[in-house]
């Protein structure tokens, strides 16, 4: 390990570039980045994280899979372990990956592996195992991410591609400059700004948010949770109904068009398929104008404050943002189309300062911009499967093979997998209806999983291998829009047996043949200088700036990176000139109704931004029995699943839960106080959880965030979370058969004080039981002793756990059977 004397141990993170200074005892400890003027709270959960006993020390097997070998099984989450050496354990894996692809073919196996993982360029377990598949000969792959799948796919109907909007944004000092007025759906909340895939070294939001405050631009805080802006902002908080974003925004729209305060030159020139959004908002169809009366009904605000709001924004130079939260719900895609129309019609797109933006403070680099640089990256091979689901439809993939779904215009057929392969990444935190997703987690015939923590995924596994953390490792690291290259030194010895990622894939490809072509014959440190080299090459030859030889960077431990536009607006050039810059929609103009979508005659997403009654909200029929809309947003403590074993998160637990926050008077109903320990449920599930009493919510709503670690209570199905994770609640539906994006956002719920006596303790800090290797000749806890090259490997032919030997085991959704219940 190099290591410059004096100074703390360079690393970076998904929540930024910081030093660790290690104690004499192996601890560590996370010290802010000097050049960071607002250093992430979450450094606090990294020294506890970093050692926790649920970490995983030695790779090993569920009981039932070893001894019975791979097939369909409900036993997945509540059989014991058996720690194996690694010869074994990678033997065992490689056999297996070879039985499914050689019986199956290689779209049998799962590799779509979505999850955050940790920062660095060359560790990226996802693009590591990627990697490894498409060498493999392929593999299931899966697109878009939970975050922004729903305008992923839709914005490229609408102004020609996703980037220009997400990567794209107006600058920070553009909007602080000139903007007056900002109409925030979904707020800019500052818990997320300090996150971003492979981190920022100089977290420049709450700098921002603060220059825009002095400047004394007004926000219109469009939100059911009043923090989500920061206090000491001037602003209006308007507490939403959660789910209604889009009919105030047509309620606005209406407002403008009644009052003549549109800019009809605007989009007569710029834009197309204004007749058609002009007919809908008159109600000429459906006979319901989309007026402000109409829009109070449902949002819940005063009809008064809509208009006065409306005529404020044409007034002013004016952003409409809407934050990414707000898509990953049902019809997700209709507050994004509703919110540029809405912009469009204010007719200040592509001026500075005003026009659309979408995810400030959804992630901390929104508004920031670039270097001019691609970074270091991994080469992925070539994966000659053509396969791939849209992320959030995992459960339907293993669910439901053979049958067929809409996507992006396209009729696709969900492939019948065999294998799960997944790193970095925790599915038992990310997807939603928790229940249904370990039914589906009990079809295919092996999970093999790579992971730091005993995780939910690691828990639902038949073969865990343990991977190092990026502490423990050397690597190279920036966000895409970072300030700095960080050279990632190894700041801490790895966890008992723990291996990087690559080391466990290059483990695997030797055994299956291809080991020289995964590795290329290179060690991690030649892999850095590899990659380094080849991107300094790259980045001296466009002229983005000349990186200093690798040693240098190495030694120095970070280089500043240079060549970053200064400002910039959205869709400034468009502006300036439609006819040289067009958009690359099918009219060159943005799209306020889309042909290509109206064509597809997609009852969920209509050609043109819409109301459409969501199933769960707080006016549909269902919220007679569950009345409290929950939204399950980004948590402030930890980083989705990530840190919750950290001081930052276990602090904010209450009576021993996660917090769920609720109004007093929807609480003094129930009879709830501050601190009690309460069950929220719908039919789906229910979870534990700890009650914070606070009037920043609206009435009717309740707030439990992602990532309290699933902890099944054994025995109940539908499942009961006694630590109090959201996902056992939300609902497995796309936002629409357009984009299938995740709808985690929202779900309608209700809560009870605990009244169940002794309630179940929280297991999840503990690792889960091993026991002893049961097979003939294998030592108490030692594996089975028949080392490398010598693998039983697990039966020939899958078995389901328990079920007699079948060619063809039974693969359609099993009912709520004693099967499926731990
Ligand atoms: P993480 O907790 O970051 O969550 O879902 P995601 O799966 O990304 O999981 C990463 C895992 O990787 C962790 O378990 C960590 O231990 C492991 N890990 C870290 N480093 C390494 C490594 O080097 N190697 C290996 N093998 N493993 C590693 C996040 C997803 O959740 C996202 S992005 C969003 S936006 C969604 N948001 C919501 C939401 O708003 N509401 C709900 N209800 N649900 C959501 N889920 C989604």
């Amino acid at each position: 390990m190099t290591r410059t004397a004096g100074r703390p141990v360079p690393t970076t993170s998904h929540w930024g570039a910081f030093g660790v200074r290690r104690g004499a005892d192996g601890s560590v400890l996370a010290v802010p980045h000097p050049a960071d003027p607002a250093p992430s709270p979450l450094l606090a959960g990294v020294p506890g994280a970093q050692r926790h006993p649920t970490r995983i020390r030695r790779p090993a097997a569920r009981l039932g899979w070893l001894e019975r070998g791979p097939g369909p099984t409900g036993r997945r989450g509540s059989e014991p372990f058996v720690e194996l050496d690694w010869d074994e354990a990678l033997d065992l894996a490689a056999a297996e990956l070879a039985r499914v692809r050689d019986r199956h073919g290689n779209q049998a196996v799962f590799g779509g592996s979505y999850g955050w993982a940790s920062a660095g360029r060359f560790h990226h377990a996802q693009s590591q195992l990627h990697r490894f598949l498409s060498a493999f000969g392929g593999f299931t792959g899966s697109r878009n991410s939970y975050s922004l799948g729903t305008s992923l796919v839709l914005l490229p109907y609408l102004v020609g591609d996703a980037d220009s909007v997400l990567r794209s944004a107006t600058s920070w000092p553009v909007i602080t400059r000139h903007t007056e007025l900002v109409l925030a759906f979904g707020g800019i909340p500052e818990k997320n700004v300090y996150v971003t895939p492979g981190g920022v070294t100089r977290h420049g939001t709450p700098g921002h948010l603060a220059a825009l405050a002095a400047a004394g631009a007004q926000v219109a805080l469009i939100s059911p949770l009043r923090d989500d802006l920061p206090d000491g902002q001037p602003a209006r908080w308007y507490p939403i109904r959660p789910a209604t974003d889009t009919a105030l925004m047509l309620g606005l729209a209406h407002t403008l068009v009644q009052e003549g305060l549109y800019d009809r030159e605007f989009t007569d020139r710029y834009c197309t398929g204004t007749d058609v959004l002009l007919r809908y908002l008159r109600g000429e169809a459906d006979g319901v104008p989309k007026d402000a009366r109409w829009a109070a009904d449902l949002t819940g605000l005063p009809a008064e404050a809509i208009r006065d709001l409306a005529r404020r924004a044409a007034a002013h130079r004016t952003l409409v943002t809407v934050t990414w939260s707000l898509q990953r719900a049902r019809h997700g895609e209709q507050p994004v189309w509703a919110g540029l129309a809405l912009a469009a019609l204010l007719g200040q797109i592509g001026l500075p300062g005003g026009g659309f933006g979408h995810g400030y403070g959804s992630m901390g680099d929104v508004g920031d911009t670039g270097p001019q640089t691609r970074l270091p990256h991994l080469p992925q091979g070539r994966n000659p499967v053509t396969e791939f689901i849209p992320c959030a439809r995992i459960a339907d993939l293993l669910l439901h093979p053979g049958e067929s779904y809409d996507y992006d215009g396209t009729r696709r057929t969900y492939p019948d997998i065999r294998l799960v392969h997944w790193a970095g990444g925790n599915p038992f935190h990310h997807h939603q209806d928790l229940g249904r997703l370990r039914r589906a987690f009990g079809r295919p015939d092996t999970v093999l999983v790579h992971e730091t923590h005993w995780t939910a995924t690691a828990r639902h596994a038949d073969l865990v291998l343990p991977a190092t953390t990026a502490l423990e490792r050397e690597d190279i690291g920036a966000g895409r829009r970072d300030t700095h290259l960080i050279a990632m030194h190894r700041a801490a010895d790895p966890y008992g047996q723990a291996r990087d990622d690559h080391a466990i894939l290059a483990g695997l490809a030797e055994r299956l043949g291809f080991g020289q072509e995964f590795t290329e014959g290179r060690d991690t440190r030649q892999w850095l200088e590899h990659l380094y080299g080849t991107w300094a090459r790259e980045s001296a030859a466009s002229g983005a700036g000349e990186p200093p030889p690798f040693e240098e960077f190495w030694a120095a431990g970070e280089w500043e990176l240079p060549g970053r536009p200064a400002e910039r607006t959205l869709f400034a050039a468009f502006r300036a000139d439609p006819q040289s810059a067009p958009l690359a929609t099918p009219s060159g103009r943005i799209e306020l109704a889309s042909a290509r979508i109206a064509a597809m005659d997609l009852p969920d997403c209509p050609g043109h931004p819409a109301w459409l009654e969501p199933e769960e909200w707080p006016g549909a029929p269902a919220a007679a029995r569950h009345p409290l809309l929950l939204i399950a947003n980004q948590p402030a403590t930890r980083l989705h699943s990530q840190l919750d074993t950290g001081a930052l998160s276990l602090a904010a637990k209450v009576a021993g839960r996660e917090a769920v926050q609720m109004h007093p008077e929807d609480a003094g109903e129930r009879s709830i106080s501050p601190g009690d320990l309460v069950r929220i449920f719908n039919d789906r599930g229910a979870c534990l959880a700890g009650a914070v009493l606070t009037d920043r919510i609206a009435r009717g709503v309740v707030r439990l965030p992602t990532g309290a670690w699933f902890d099944p209570v054994p025995g109940h199905e539908p499942p009961l979370c006694a630590h109090g994770n959201p996902n056992v609640l939300t609902a497995d539906v796309p936002s629409s058969r357009l984009s299938q994006g995740c709808t985690g956002q929202h779900a309608l719920v209700e809560i009870e004080r605990w009244s169940g006596g002794e309630p179940p303790p929280v297991t999840v800090r503990e690792p889960p039981r091993f026991v002893p290797d049961p097979r003939p000749g294998s030592g108490p806890n030692s594996g089975s002793g028949l080392g490398s090259g010598a693998a039983p490997g697990p039966g020939p032919e899958p078995r389901g756990g328990g079920t007699p030997p079948s060619a063809t085991p039974p693969r359609h959704e099993p009912p709520h059977d004693r099967e499926s219940t731990p």
